[in-house]
């Protein structure tokens, strides 16, 4: 009657912006993500009869403004006829400022609903299930490189290297960790709308998530963080072209890209990759860290540096 569940953020180094299908929440395009280790959501399901209606506590404080979002991916693993649920959700780390939160508690709500309610369900339908929540939720079920493909009417998860086949380190530069103004939800539907590059983004797409993969299978980083920065660029220069415009980035954020172009410049192995807000995330080898995070903790503006190294997919933590 109660589980206990954890799930890692993922970043993506090829983007998902825009949606095919907003009812059921599609992606538009196909996305490459590391799942992270050190960063974590950890989330407790419980059925409690005593309640009339589902309650959600986020980091031990009530919180009513995410709980119809929350109690909407509870009835699609559960489904509507069911007993109220007491939710607790608990992060290590900022949320709603561009660190892929929602991915972290969406795959760990399917994996703890699942459980609580004794479903069975298999990981690929949890999958299909935590993107209806929140697109980048799916990857967050699997861990080390992922791949989400568009399948139909479906998406589809597939691991492309496990944590340890390649142990890359990512430093999370935040620079502002407030909350986003908009939801990336929102965000995406302006830019399908009125951004006049949204068309050549969707049709690149494909070429991108090729030459992603054969960097990944050869662990070249260079290769990788090439075709990554270029799709992470592309993807804001969509935001930047949408009408309203949207920026994510401070100055910190273009303080911190030009840290990275230095360190390259020495021949650091290291990239960059940004996602809707401020924070820079770089990405290197586990022997160039220190070199990373001492430079990015040096740059002007940057608030703190977390480091994780590629973690494991959603698990439950009191089977
Ligand atoms: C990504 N982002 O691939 C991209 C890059 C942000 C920028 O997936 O509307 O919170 O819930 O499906 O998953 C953030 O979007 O959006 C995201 P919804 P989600 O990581």
């Amino acid at each position: 009657m109660r589980a206990t569940a954890i799930a890692q953020p993922n970043i993506a180094v090829i983007k998902y912006w825009g949606k095919r299908d907003v009812e059921r929440n599609l992606p538009a395009v196909g996305s490459i993500s590391l799942t992270l280790s050190t960063l974590y959501t950890e989330m407790q399901v419980e059925i409690d009869t005593a309640l009339a209606d589902d309650v959600l506590s986020v980091n031990a404080v009530e919180n009513r403004s995410l709980l119809a979002r929350v109690s909407n991916c509870i009835n699609i693993v559960a489904g509507v006829d069911r007993p109220a649920v007491r939710v607790s959700s608990r992060s290590n780390f900022p949320i709603a400022a561009g660190i892929a939160s929602s991915a972290s508690a969406f795959a760990a709500l399917v994996v703890a609903t699942d459980a609580a309610f004794g479903s069975s369900i298999s990981r690929d339908r949890l999958a299909s299930l935590a993107g209806r929540a929140s697109g980048s939720a799916a990857r967050s079920l699997l861990g080390g490189f992922v791949e989400l493909d568009n399948d139909a009417d479906d998406i589809r998860i597939n691991k492309l290297l496990g944590a340890a086949d390649w142990p890359l380190e990512i430093m999370v530069a935040i620079t502002a960790p407030g909350p986003k103004p908009l939801s990336s939800g929102d965000a995406m539907e302006i830019s399908r709308r009125t951004s006049c590059f949204y068309d050549r983004w969707i049709e690149q797409q494909a070429a991108d998530l090729a030459e992603a993969r054969a960097a990944i299978r050869q662990r070249d980083l260079q290769r990788l963080g090439a075709i990554a920065e270029h799709n992470c660029l592309k993807m804001h220069s969509v935001m930047w072209s949408s009408r309203p415009p949207m920026i994510y980035w401070n100055s910190a954020t273009i303080a911190c890209m030009q840290t990275i172009r230095e360190l390259q410049a020495k021949g650091v192995e290291v990239f960059f990759t940004i996602d809707a807000g401020p924070q820079l995330k770089a990405i290197c080898t586990a022997a160039d860290a220190s070199t990373v995070r001492a430079a990015l903790s040096a740059t002007e503006g940057v608030v703190e540096v977390m480091q994780s190294g590629i973690g494991e997919g959603a698990r439950l933590v009191n089977a």
